[in-house]
């Protein structure tokens, strides 16, 4: 007599190949924990010389991560090594590598190679890759992150422009800053930090502000030698710091974007406006640099040196409007040139890409492009109708408040991993989820975000073109729970 055990052992697939696109954060996520889960015949493509996605590509002067390090990495692999409570981003990037060779995933990534299409064809994926050659996988996991490709401004006259020009994620380590006249268009998280760390060696630094930022008040304190001898020694000690940190950004922050009217978003608040008001000075300055909407509105940006670099002597806040830019520099509409030797264009990312530009082709033909007319969308930000096996980390309206990006990841990749044990096990041989739970899940999606504090009255990178919010609009612990448990009711499953 055959037992159900037996049959589901017998069915159960150990041939499945795995395509993972992308070695970033997120892909090495996932080839360590193919790896751990005894499925081993997966491909990961990078299309760069190196691994690292966002840590490799951002080289930006004073680049670090405003996620506290012990959270900021791996649950698997803690670092006792990280020099400060938020590390610079070389460090971070040095982490990636250093994971990624020690759970002998280096050795499997394919650099140089772009996957420039993928079709589902009779149940598996068809993956094209720039160097002519072809694979075949039965799941596609995309890795390919948010934030890669940069956002040039329509300006008139950039192309114009005679000194050194450039984005502040395709940093030119040979432009010559020191003794410099430098302007950096945009004040977002990237072009705080560039101006922060900058100041000194430059002679000038022109911010081109749009719009002002609300900034919380950050020290970035070392760790000290014995801090990190005893976070080698006693693993438990990082470990209890890691949940310490998770909790406080649950509850004092993810759980409190959502819920614009939540005191502790108040308390974000005042803790901005005191921080400006206590280190701005000059009151006219202090005015210039203060928003006009409510902390958190655009995604927070933390500094410790900000508002101290932009009152010194060689620095000047520009707040008129760019009229274009000229041969020598950036003229504004009160009609002034601002001369500059150098300019970075500080000005974010094309943030509805994702695994675009590839060409993605689901079942019967279907062009994710044209999936994605009306904007990005993907339940729980992982799966999309009609892309069967095609799973996202990190995907479409993913981010989850400020949080750490690797601990979304990490429990994205639990859900994931569910959906690929019904696989394994023989019980199916496809999912993706149905279009009519697709569409229930973004009716529900738009509606909660209207209470979130994202949609009280500014512009920014969280929003898609209608305005909505495109990030997860719950709290921190519906967002774990969901992970844990997939509704295999909302899938098409066959
Ligand atoms: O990009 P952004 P970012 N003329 O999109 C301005 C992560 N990150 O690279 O606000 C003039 O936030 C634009 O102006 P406005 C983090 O998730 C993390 O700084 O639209 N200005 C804005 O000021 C972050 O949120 C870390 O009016 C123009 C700026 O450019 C995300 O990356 C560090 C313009 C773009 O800001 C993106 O940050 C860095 C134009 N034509 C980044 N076009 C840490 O972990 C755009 N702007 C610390």
């Amino acid at each position: 007599m055959t037992t159900a055990t037996q049959t589901a052992t017998d069915s159960a697939r150990t041939d499945l190949r795995f395509i993972i696109i992308g070695a970033g954060m997120s892909g090495i996520l996932s080839a360590i924990k193919l790896q751990e889960a005894g499925l081993d015949n997966y491909a990961i493509y990078e299309k760069a010389d190196r691994l690292g996605g966002t840590w490799r590509e951002n080289e930006y002067a004073g680049l670090s991560c405003d996620v506290p390090s012990h959270l900021y990495c791996y649950s698997f692999a803690p670092n006792p090594d990280w020099s400060h409570r938020f590390s610079p981003g070389p460090e971070i990037q040095a982490y990636f590598e250093d994971v990624a060779q020690r759970f002998e995933v280096e050795k499997r990534i394919q650099f140089n190679t772009e996957i420039t299409r993928c079709e589902f064809v009779d149940g598996r994926w068809q993956i094209e890759l720039s160097d002519g050659s072809s694979d075949v996988g039965d799941f596609v996991i995309a890795a390919t992150g948010v934030l890669h490709v940069p956002n040039y401004p329509d300006i008139e006259g950039l192309d114009s422009y005679k000194g050194t020009v450039f984005h502040s994620a395709r940093w030119n380590h040979d432009a010559k800053l020191a003794g410099k006249r430098v302007g950096v268009i945009g004040t977002g998280s990237t072009a705080i930090q560039i101006v922060g760390s900058l100041v000194d060696e430059v002679e000038e630094i022109s911010l081109f502000q749009r719009t002002a930022q609300w900034i919380v008040p950050q020290e970035n304190p070392p760790y000290s030698e014995e801090e990190k001898a005893e976070f080698r020694k006693k693993p438990e000690v990082v470990e209890q710091m890691r949940a310490l940190i998770l909790k406080e950004f649950a509850e004092g922050f993810a759980n409190a974007v959502v819920d614009a009217y939540s005191p502790e978003l108040k308390g974000i608040h005042d803790t901005c406006e005191a921080n400006l008001n206590d280190s701005v000075k000059d009151p006219e300055l202090r005015e210039k640099l203060r928003p006009n909407y409510r902390a958190g509105c655009k995604r927070l940006i933390m500094s410790d040196n900000f508002y101290d670099a932009i009152q010194r002597p060689n620095a000047n806040l520009v707040t008129e409007g760019i009229e274009r830019i000229e041969e020598g520099g950036v003229r504004t509409k009160d009609g002034k040139l601002h001369e500059l030797d150098v300019l970075i264009l500080a000005t974010g990312f094309q943030v509805d890409r994702f695994m675009r530009p590839m060409e993605v082709i689901g079942r019967n033909g279907l062009a994710l492009d044209e999936a994605w007319q009306k904007g990005p969308c993907a339940y729980m930000a992982i799966t999309v109708p009609e892309f069967p096996n095609l799973f996202m980390l990190n995907g479409p309206n993913g981010p989850v408040g400020n949080f750490s990006l690797i601990e979304v990841a990490e429990l994205q990749w639990a859900y994931i991993m569910q959906l690929i044990e019904k696989v394994r096990s023989g019980s199916c041989n496809e999912l993706s989820v149905s279009s009519e739970a697709m569409e229930a899940y973004d009716i529900e999606r738009k509606e909660s975000a209207k209470t979130t504090i994202w949609q009280s009255g500014c512009n920014s990178w969280y929003l898609d073109a209608d305005g909505v919010p495109a990030v997860w609009p719950w709290t921190w612990d519906r967002f774990r729970d969901d992970m844990a448990n997939p509704r295999y009711a909302d899938f098409d499953i066959r």
